[in-house]
């Protein structure tokens, strides 16, 4: 069920409870600004999350009201995660759901990390 992005963001989401330690993940990376890890039901032989660290519903509510810090030290997590998985060179795919549209389930901004196989085309 897609979410409502333009809810306040709920700091009982499934991603929250993760980044607290609540529930447990099955981690890749983390440091200050950004936790990774592998998605529960992966679509493609490589498929990690990576979330910021910070409550953010979706890349529309980050990008307007994240600190800069944050939003540069996500986006380089993002590309460490890529690097520490070494699929620079065989190539990956990232993609962010946003809102009903885009599909997007969990209200806490993720960062969809795809790879592993040739992705063609597919748009997800
Ligand atoms: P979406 O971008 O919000 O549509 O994707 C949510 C993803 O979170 C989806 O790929 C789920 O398999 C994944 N996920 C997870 O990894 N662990 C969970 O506990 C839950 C969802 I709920």
């Amino acid at each position: 069920m897609p979410i409502d992005p333009t809810l306040p963001y709920d700091d009982q989401n499934i991603f929250a409870r993760i980044l607290r330690g609540e529930i447990p993940c099955n981690k890749v990376y983390e440091d200050d600004h950004a936790l990774a890890f592998h998605d529960i039901a992966p679509q493609t032989p490589v498929h990690v999350l990576v979330v910021p660290k910070g409550g953010y519903v979706s890349w529309d509510d980050f990008s307007a009201h994240a600190p800069a810090e944050l939003i540069a030290g996500f986006v380089r997590a993002v590309g460490t995660v890529a690097r520490q998985l070494d699929l620079v060179e065989p190539g990956y795919r990232l993609l962010a759901n946003i809102g009903g549209d885009g599909g997007q389930e969990v209200a806490h901004l993720h960062v969809h990390l795809f790879g592993g196989m040739p992705l063609g085309r597919m748009i997800a």
